[in-house]
């Protein structure tokens, strides 16, 4: 095994078996379900086709405590697991299991790949066209805020090598919420990494509900303007930095 491929669920009982199925097709990746004890039963499932493949794991959480930390405690796992390089994605099929080649077509020249919908080749397929026009707003605040030169700020399907977290501590994340996928993204940019984008197809969820709301997306802006602040101060990555001396 090279790498770990992180999958956070919630509620994801329609999707995740065939997820899984189309993932564990490609050589060398085990996969990580990081579950909060969905109530639809997704761990179970999990836990069936773990049992019949070592290449499949489960990682259960008592309770929900959102996607941003499930991924925190996914990739520390993969790291536990001596993954050299850890995807990120979806459950819902929004991240189709094609595009993971094209990210590890790049891994071994940069640190981190990320699954882009605004470049070429790359598209935010079937969604309405409030939520489409929500995630290009919230890039270009994203970006102006943080000055990251990158895409698509928000992509959630991503693939790290290791030493990218030997330098951006998991244990020191100020946000708790979606805005994780953000907060890793800025402080692998400030730690100078190297960071490609390659296009992807993003479709909207195949099965299940949307656990979007306002409340969420205007707590992910508030939290870019503290992250700005924190580094203007010299605070962001003073933890990360200290240990690495
Ligand atoms: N472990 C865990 N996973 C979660 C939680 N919330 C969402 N997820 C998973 O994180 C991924 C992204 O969540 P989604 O609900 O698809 O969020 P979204 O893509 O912004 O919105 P929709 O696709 O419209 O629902 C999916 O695989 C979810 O099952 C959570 O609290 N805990
Ligand atoms: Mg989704």
């Amino acid at each position: 095994m090279n790498g770990v491929v992180v999958v956070p669920t919630y509620n994801e009982r329609d999707n995740i078996e065939s997820l899984i199925k189309e993932i564990i097709l490609l050589p060398d990746l085990d996969i990580l379900v990081v579950d909060d004890n969905s109530p639809d039963g997704t761990g179970a499932i999990v836990a069936g086709l773990a049992r019949e493949n070592p290449r499949i794991h489960l990682l259960t959480r008592t309770k929900r405590k959102g996607r941003g930390s499930a991924g925190v405690a996914g990739f520390k796992m993969a790291l536990n697991m001596r993954a050299q390089w850890i995807i990120e994605m979806d459950a819902d099929f929004s991240h189709h299991p094609r595009h993971i080649p094209d990210l590890l077509a790049h891994i071994k020249d940069y640190d981190l790949v990320l699954g882009s919908r605004f470049m070429t080749g790359g598209a935010d397929r079937d969604r309405g066209i409030v939520r489409h026009m929500v995630t290009c707003l919230a890039g270009v605040y994203v970006r102006a805020l943080l000055d990251l030169n990158i895409r698509d700020i928000s992509s959630g399907f991503r693939c790290f090598r290791r030493e990218v977290f030997e330098k951006v501590d998991l244990d020191d994340m100020i946000s708790a919420g979606p805005s994780i996928v953000l907060e890793i993204l800025y402080k692998v940019c400030l730690s100078g990494f190297r960071v490609k984008e390659v296009p992807i197809v993003f479709r909207d969820r195949r099965q299940g509900e949307t656990k979007l709301d306002t409340i969420t997306l205007l707590e992910t802006l508030v939290m870019v303007l503290r992250l700005r602040k924190l580094n203007r101060q010299g605070l962001l990555l003073q933890k990360s930095s200290q240990n690495a001396n």
